[in-house]
This record gives C-alpha cells, sequence and structure tokens, in this order.
C-alpha cells in the first residue's frame, strides 16, 4: 500500500515562488526515496530503446546512458510517483490550475559527463517559436527530485534568482559549437552577465521550476552518478499534450528543439 504525502505550500514559500520562479521542498519523498533509487537501478537495465522507452546517450560518449525518458507507461511504481495525488495537487496549487504529465525523465550524470548549458525549458516545449512566454498559458512547471545527493562537485542544478513568475522573456539563443548547429543555449554574453545560484538537494528533495526559469547544471566531477527525475507538468486547460509529445519526438528525435540545453548523441 503507497502512501500519500499531502504538502500544502506555507505562505512564504508561495511568495518565494512568485519572486523566483522555483521552489525547494527539502524531504518531500524522503520516505520512498530508497524505493524509486531501487526501481531507477532496475529501469536502467532495460534494453536500449526508442520506440518504447526513449534512452538518450551523452554527446561526447555514446556509450554513456544520459537519460530515459517515458518510461512510467512501463513501471508502474514511477507511474503512482508522477501521476500520483503528492505532485499532481501541489503542482496544480502552484499552477492555479488542474495539472496533467506532459513528460518525465531519469537524467543519469555519470562521472565526467552530464552537463546542461544554460536554457529555459519552455524553448523546447510548445511555446520555443514564439518571441515571448504567452502570458496567457500558465506555465508548464517541472519537479525535479534527488535521488542521489546532488552537489556543486557532481553538477547540481543552478537557476537565475530573482525570476519573477510573469517574467516573460525567452532569451536570445546560439549555437555555441558551428559543427553542432543544432544544439543551442543561451547566448554565452548575455549567460555570463546573470547571477547563478547553485541548488544542492539531497535524496528525496524536491524542487518545482517553471519553464521559464533559466537553469543549467555543470559535468560531474565525482566519481559516482549522480541520478535526478524529472515530471514536467502542463496546465490541463491546454490540452493532454503527451501523447503528441513522444509522437513528435519518434519522428525525429535529433530535432533542434530537443536539443535545448541539453545535448545528446544522435539517435537511431
Ligand atoms: O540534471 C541536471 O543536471 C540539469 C537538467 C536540465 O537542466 C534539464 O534536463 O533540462
Amino acid at each position: 500500500m503507497t502512501q500519500t504525502i499531502t504538502t500544502k505550500l506555507a505562505d512564504s514559500q508561495l511568495k518565494f515562488w512568485k519572486e523566483n520562479s522555483y521552489v525547494h521542498i527539502p524531504g518531500l519523498f524522503k520516505d520512498r526515496v530508497d524505493q524509486m533509487s531501487g526501481w531507477i537501478d532496475e529501469i536502467s537495465t532495460w534494453k536500449p530503446s526508442m520506440d518504447q522507452w526513449m534512452c538518450y546517450y551523452e554527446m561526447d560518449n555514446p556509450e554513456q546512458l544520459s537519460r530515459i525518458e517515458n518510461f512510467i507507461p512501463y513501471h508502474a511504481g514511477m507511474k503512482e510517483i508522477f501521476t500520483g495525488d503528492t505532485i499532481v495537487s501541489l503542482i496544480s496549487e502552484l499552477m492555479n490550475e488542474q495539472a496533467v504529465l506532459y513528460k518525465e525523465r531519469i537524467n543519469f550524470k555519470s562521472p565526467g559527463g552530464g552537463p546542461h548549458a544554460a536554457h529555459q525549458d519552455g524553448v523546447a516545449y510548445e511555446q520555443g517559436e514564439n518571441a515571448a512566454f504567452d502570458p496567457n498559458i500558465n506555465p508548464y512547471l517541472s519537479i525535479l527530485i534527488s535521488i542521489d545527493e546532488a552537489t556543486e562537485e557532481n553538477g547540481c542544478l543552478q537557476v537565475v534568482p530573482d525570476w519573477p513568475i510573469d517574467n516573460l522573456e525567452i532569451l536570445p539563443m546560439e549555437a555555441p559549437y558551428p559543427d553542432r548547429p543544432d544544439y543551442m543555449k543561451i547566448k554565452q554574453s548575455l549567460e555570463d552577465r546573470l547571477t547563478w545560484k547553485k541548488l544542492p538537494t539531497q535524496p528525496g528533495d524536491a524542487l518545482i521550476f517553471t519553464e521559464r526559469l533559466p537553469h543549467r547544471s555543470e559535468p560531474n566531477l565525482s566519481d559516482k552518478t549522480r541520478r535526478i527525475i524529472y515530471g514536467v507538468y502542463n496546465p490541463l486547460s491546454v490540452g493532454d499534450k503527451r501523447k503528441k509529445y513522444y509522437q513528435d519526438k519518434r519522428k525525429n528525435p535529433n530535432d533542434p528543439r530537443y536539443m535545448v540545453g541539453n545535448p545528446h548523441a544522435p539517435s537511431e
């Protein structure tokens, strides 16, 4: 029997959320993180696949698994985590409307690997072609759950603080490597002018952030893999977007849209 955790955010957390576009919820899944860790070990032994769950490999090391997506249709426990009341009610509270799961992934940041260049997630979702985020659509929200400890050394998430939730800017991007024109990130000159805050997390901690928040992470300089899981939720008022997202992605997993800040080796 699984246990539902009901969390109501304090007024101070809601205020912080509106002013920063992210909130840290320490220990949200501390009672379940060992179980989830075992499930991830299990999922990481599944055969390489792009037509069921979807496996991606490090850009500079195509043998090294970097990410698995779309695994909840094949794993009841993980499905319950990502679609259960604990997360969905929390995300819906922050979204101000009913939220629905858009997609999920496990990021395996292996030693030496896994940097994520500065980006805003929304550029890879529905609003990537816009000049700015649409003020009439509540932002898609991500929840990060730390399975392992995420530290400065192993490349924890970094965000731009004081980024209010109603900031609609889509920051200019560039392709930093001439031989990888499909791989885009926030312009270096702009990234260098922004302030970045490192957000270390303990196993079981959660961080929720909007698709508008610029973020990045550095490579893992430790000798152990650092695992984090992410769920992304969209407002139900725009429809249930999951099926179309994965259909499109399967047609062309190498589309530049899926490389924003997040390069991977070419997928078949
Ligand atoms: O897991 C990380 O280090 C950062 C991940 C990230 O930025 C992303 O997947 O969009």
